[in-house]
């Protein structure tokens, strides 16, 4: 079946995450003019978390926190330090204070650190230390997940922890998992793409962590709604107390999960995946355990981003040795079509495929498992008008083009080169449709909101198999640059033929 979950999610995607204007209450937040350090704007829990007076707009910080404060403001700003992450007093409270700029301000966000946390970045160190030591040791991508959940929830106490990495279409799969029992396991299970709409995706690349402390919050407002500086909502992308979407609130209460942290893992600038540390009950972490966590977030990105690096270059060694095996036999060749497929074996291999054609005008030479001919000039038209021209890609052919979800057995997934810009020549190689059962956390129909309701996610996580046909084994990053490479090592044979051709008529 054709998943829904492929339409695009406007109306969640539309949520103005950003500016939503408040705040989680389990901290303050003001912004402060970036020369006189006044107050701009406020929570309205100051008070209430500061001990401060309720009137604290236009004041100096100064004047509302004393001198101390305001020397340590003045000698972060001008340092070249991003951020500012300090421990102050506030009357008898000890506070953790965040920092960072922004075109609106300067943003402190204050947070009482939880009376039973007493972990420091000292007694994190050595465990952070451990931790980049074992993944060291490990191969594969599947592992260092297994290790780094582990690692994961020692740190951070939370009930069950997720390693999710998404596929092309933005789904999630659950890679690894470590849990104390408490929470169900997810092990294996896929997430619909519509979990995570694209702007919040989009956020997470520039802001790695996020707490949702206690799903049942009550917001709290920023005032004056306006920035004074640029009369423009506040944008919280950066703040660590950015009230989140009730949409997605009412998720994690579906999902019984009542506390929440997210951490981006990021490969080469992409969203690869998210740790998802879930717990059943409220649960608040200082801000030096979510230094830490953040930390063993980017060790486990690095880690990802090296294996993937590695096998890349490692396939490509390999096919470059093909390539240079097949391309001896096409050099010499009179006719390098009949010559590749007289070459089959090498041919396919060249991108791990099940078959391959060559078309040029109305003459086919093909090897293995393809379509008819019939077919395969039908599929050479389509693919001629489709954008881009040079190269075309496709895992699931028969979605994307239902008329030819009848050659889906044989060519599924198509990878196809031009060999020439005056008439249609293509190369192509092919692969079968794989029958796979996906294992969702609940139907993902379901998880599609309707345009005519109000948004609502779904209620149940509940395993639910699905069985997907029209895919073949997606098509790598090496497999495909092997066959550009191959695309212009065959055009320069071609040409040269040509020329030889013209020399001897001419
Ligand atoms: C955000 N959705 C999120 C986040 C996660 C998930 C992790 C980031 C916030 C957080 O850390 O909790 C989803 N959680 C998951 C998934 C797993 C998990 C997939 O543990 C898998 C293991 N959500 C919906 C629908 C909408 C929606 C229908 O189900 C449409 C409006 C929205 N989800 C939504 C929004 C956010 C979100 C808007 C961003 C919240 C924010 O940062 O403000």
């Amino acid at each position: 079946s054709v998943l829904k979950t492929q339409l695009p999610l406007d109306t969640c995607a539309q949520e103005p995450i950003r500016i939503p204007g408040t705040i989680q209450p389990h901290g303050a937040l003001i912004v402060c003019h970036p020369q006189s350090l006044t107050v701009l704007q406020a929570s309205v829990n100051c008070s209430e978390i500061l001990g401060c007076d309720a009137h604290i707009i236009d004041r100096p910080l100064r004047e509302i926190f004393g001198a101390s404060l305001a020397e340590e403001v003045r000698r972060w700003l001008d340092s070249q330090d991003i951020t500012l992450l300090r421990t102050t007093s506030s009357g008898a409270k000890t506070l953790q204070v965040l920092g960072h700029r922004t075109a609106q301000g300067i943003i402190l966000e204050f947070e009482e650190p939880p009376a039973t946390e007493n972990e420091t970045i000292g007694a994190l160190y050595p465990r952070i230390g451990r931790f980049m030591d074992q993944l060291q040791d490990l191969s594969g991508i599947q592992e260092a997940c297994a290790v780094a959940a582990r690692e994961f929830r020692r740190v951070s106490g939370f009930n069950r922890i997720l390693i999710y990495r998404f596929d092309a279409e933005w789904n999630g799969e659950v890679l690894a998992e470590d849990s104390d029992g408490v929470l169900p396991s997810y092990l294996g299970l896929r997430f619909p793409a519509s979990d995570i709409p694209a702007q919040a995706r989009e956020l997470y690349r520039t802001n790695r962590l996020r707490l949702i402390p206690d799903a049942n919050y009550t917001p709290v407002p920023v005032h004056p709604s306006a920035n004074p500086l640029d009369k423009a909502s506040l944008d919280l992308s950066l703040a660590a107390l950015r009230s989140v979407s009730p949409v997605h609130l009412q998720y994690m209460r579906n999902m019984g999960t009542l506390a929440s942290m997210s951490i981006s893992i990021l490969v080469e600038g992409r969203l690869w995946g998210l740790v998802s540390c879930h717990n059943a009950q409220p649960r608040r972490v200082n801000a030096q355990m979510r230094t830490a966590c953040d930390l063993l977030g980017t060790m486990l990105s690095h880690q990802i981003a090296s294996r993937e690096h590695s096998s890349y270059a490692a396939d490509r060694i390999r096919l470059k040795h093909l390539e240079a095996q097949l391309l001896v036999h096409l050099t010499t060749a009179e006719s390098p079509s009949r010559a590749l497929a007289s070459q089959g074996r090498l041919w396919m291999n060249l991108t791990d495929a099940a078959g391959a054609a060559v078309i040029t005008g109305n003459e086919v030479f093909a090897s293995g498992e393809t379509p008819s001919g019939d077919r395969l000039r039908s599929l050479a038209d389509w693919i001629e008008t489709q954008h881009g021209g040079d190269q075309f890609v496709t895992a699931n052919l028969g979605q994307q083009q239902p008329e030819f979800a009848d050659i889906a057995d044989v060519a599924s997934g198509v990878l196809a080169v031009s060999i020439s810009q005056l008439h249609r020549s293509f190369i192509l190689w092919f692969r079968p449709e794989v029958v796979r059962t996906v294992h969702w956390a609940g139907d993902p129909q379901k998880a599609v909101p309707s345009t005519t309701e109000p948004l609502r996610p779904r209620h149940s996580f509940a395993s639910w198999a699905e069985q997907q046909r029209l895919r073949a084994e997606p098509w790598s990053r090496a497999h495909i640059d092997a066959a550009l490479d191959f695309r212009s090592a065959m055009i320069n044979i071609v040409l040269r033929r040509a020329e030889e051709h013209a020399a001897l008529t001419s």
